[in-house]
């Protein structure tokens, strides 16, 4: 399934692997995509959405 997500505080592209990697960790098989200009995460993960927007708040973030 394809997520996409909005960081506001995705600030810069050390953010996007901060982001990426805390994705990766819960599912290594996820493919993300970060991009820290449009603020925008999309990824594609057979995890679910609660798992992957408790993993990016853990990792320090806020999603809108
Ligand atoms: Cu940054």
């Amino acid at each position: 399934m394809l997520i996409q997500l909005t960081i506001p505080d995705m600030m810069c592209s050390a953010c996007a692997n901060t982001i990426s990697q805390a994705i990766t960790e819960i599912d290594p098989q996820a493919k993300v995509e970060a991009d820290p200009v449009t603020k925008l995460v999309k990824i594609e993960s057979q995890t679910s959405e609660v798992d992957l927007r408790s993993a990016i708040v853990a990792a320090g973030y806020t999603l809108a």
